[in-house]
């Protein structure tokens, strides 16, 4: 199974993504979490992404296909994939289309959580007290979902134009969630 799971910050992609993992035995593959272990680690990438990273903003696309193309050459996305917060805007759907496609791969779907603003900014802000990502802060939140809006609310009209979008509700346990998931992509 080769997933692409969208929806604004805090709807609950990374959470259910690391269920989907086990339960479909593909990877999952974050483009959040990989920015963050570049930051952890102090590399030149983390050094230039943690600012925009904490403003809210989106690194670069050039920094992020890099990434992507470098996690794709490894041999355990062949079976199969959980993409989570990657693409964000229509030149990195396009740069995926193509990535993909130099691999022989097509995506199977593409599962959007729907979630509303005002739940979100309760969930970040429960984020932020437990975890302190600096990205959770108020004004951070506000402008994620500005750039959300813009940027991958396109991404996710492309995807339906195309017919390869399936809408979840992302509200409710995280059980009730996951099993949305599974009857969206037929598991
Ligand atoms: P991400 O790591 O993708 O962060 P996110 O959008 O906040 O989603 P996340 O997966 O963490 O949250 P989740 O919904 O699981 O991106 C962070 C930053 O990295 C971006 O702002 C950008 O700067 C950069 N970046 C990443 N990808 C990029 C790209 N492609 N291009 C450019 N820049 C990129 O969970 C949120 C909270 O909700 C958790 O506390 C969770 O416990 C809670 N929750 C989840 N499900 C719930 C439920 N059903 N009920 C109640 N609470 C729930």
């Amino acid at each position: 199974m080769r997933l692409v799971l969208l929806g604004p910050p805090g709807s609950g992609k990374g959470t259910q993504a690391a269920r989907l993992k086990d339960y479909l035995g593909v990877p999952h593959i974050s483009t959040g979490d990989l920015l963050r272990a570049e930051v952890a680690a102090g590399t030149p990438l983390g050094l230039q992404a943690r600012e925009v990273m904490a403003r809210g903003d989106l690194v670069s696309d050039e920094i992020l296909l890099g990434m992507l193309k470098d996690r794709f050459s490894r041999d355990d996305t062949r079976p199969g994939f959980i993409l989570d917060g990657y693409p964000r805007n229509l030149a990195q759907a396009a740069a995926l289309g193509e990535l993909l496609a130099s691999l022989g791969q097509k995506f199977d779907a593409a599962v959007q959580l729907a979630v509303d603003n005002e739940k979100i900014i309760e969930r970040l802000a429960g984020r932020a007290k437990a975890e302190g990502r600096a990205d959770d802060s108020p004004e951070s939140v506000r402008h994620r979902l500005n750039v959300y809006d813009q940027q991958t609310a396109p991404v996710i009209a492309f995807y339906r134009e195309q017919g390869q979008l399936s809408v979840v509700d992302g509200v409710g346990s995280l059980d009730e969630v996951f099993g949305r998931i599974l009857e969206a992509i037929g598991r």
